[in-house]
């Protein structure tokens, strides 16, 4: 069986099991003044769900909201002025939207705030970097993204030395989902992401891409990729800025596809959606030939 097909099931949130069958899109909402592609764009509530709405109709099954930017060099900020920025969206999209929410943050304190505000997923990118973070989602019954990361954004690129970049992202990340279990978080309540972007340069990027199979293989759980308008993808097409980096994304995305990929966080959700769809009709067809 391809790979691309290799990796299908569901992902528990909430109790309800999130179908894998078909690539599930996350759709980006940063709520942030500073992130490195749409910062100040959807800051405050209305605009916020002005493009919440929009991500829906796109074909978002998730909507992925963060409040602190993690772009490489970034200082992050208080528990208070987060839940400041997320808090009012994640109201706001819950009281109007039938879509699940995830908050994207690294501090215990938030998450607890958001789950109990209904938030679904917590899309942790330090991967338990706050000693609390486990005990606090395993206290709800909402989802976890354990995403691979070095340091923090203010040290991350100094620390991108690897022997095999898919192998050891692989083995930081497992220790990490053991503790999320350990700490009462359902296996199946977990997904893993290499982190494109984070402590790694444009080669390690592509090189984990390519052999995702690995982190997939050694894990065991579905793997969420998200490569949405990064650094590589400008690298790759001549040093383009992040708006034009949105067909890069969706190559990244293909190829992440073809190798055991589900889930997709993206900044724009049709094209990707689209493309996804279309080239997982195909890898299913070739399952179905038996190669
Ligand atoms: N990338 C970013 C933020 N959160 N979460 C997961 N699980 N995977 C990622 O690759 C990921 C993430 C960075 O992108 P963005 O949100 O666009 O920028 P910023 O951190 O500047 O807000």
């Amino acid at each position: 069986m391809p790979l691309a097909v290799a990796n299908l099931g569901a992902w528990l949130i909430r109790g309800r099991p999130l179908s894998l069958e078909r690539p599930v899109l996350v759709g980006v909402l940063n709520v942030t003044p500073d992130s490195f592609s749409d910062g100040g764009r959807f800051h405050g509530a209305g605009p916020a769900l002005a493009r919440a709405r929009q991500l829906v109709t796109d074909g978002a099954r998730i909507l992925d909201i963060g409040g602190e930017s993690t772009r490489p060099g970034s200082a992050g900020i208080s528990v208070d002025e987060e839940l400041a920025r997320v808090l009012p969206v994640l109201r706001a999209v819950k009281a109007e939207l039938d879509v699940l929410v995830s908050v994207d943050t690294r501090k215990a304190a938030v998450a607890r705030v958001v789950l109990a505000g209904g938030a679904d997923v917590i899309n942790d990118v330090s991967a338990l970097g706050d000693p609390e973070m486990a005990a606090t989602v395993a206290d709800s019954d909402a989802a976890l993204v354990l995403m691979h990361i070095r340091g923090t954004p203010a040290t991350m690129q100094s620390l991108a030395t690897y022997g095999d970049v898919a192998a050891e992202v692989a083995a930081e990340l497992e220790p990490r989902v053991a503790m999320a279990v350990a700490a009462g978080v359902g296996a199946e309540r977990i997904v893993v992401d290499p982190g494109i972007g984070f402590a790694k340069t444009t080669e390690q990027n592509l090189e984990l891409i390519a052999r995702l199979d690995v982190v997939a293989g050694v894990l065991g759980r579905p793997v969420l990729l998200g490569p949405s308008r990064k650094a590589f993808i400008g690298a790759l097409l001549g040093g383009v800025g992040a708006h034009a980096r949105d067909a890069g994304t969706v190559g990244a995305c293909v190829a992440g596809l073809a190798r055991g990929a589900r889930i997709f966080r993206v900044h724009e959700v049709r094209a990707a959606r689209e493309a996804l769809e279309v080239a997982d009709a195909i890898f299913r067809t070739e399952a179905a030939w038996g190669r």
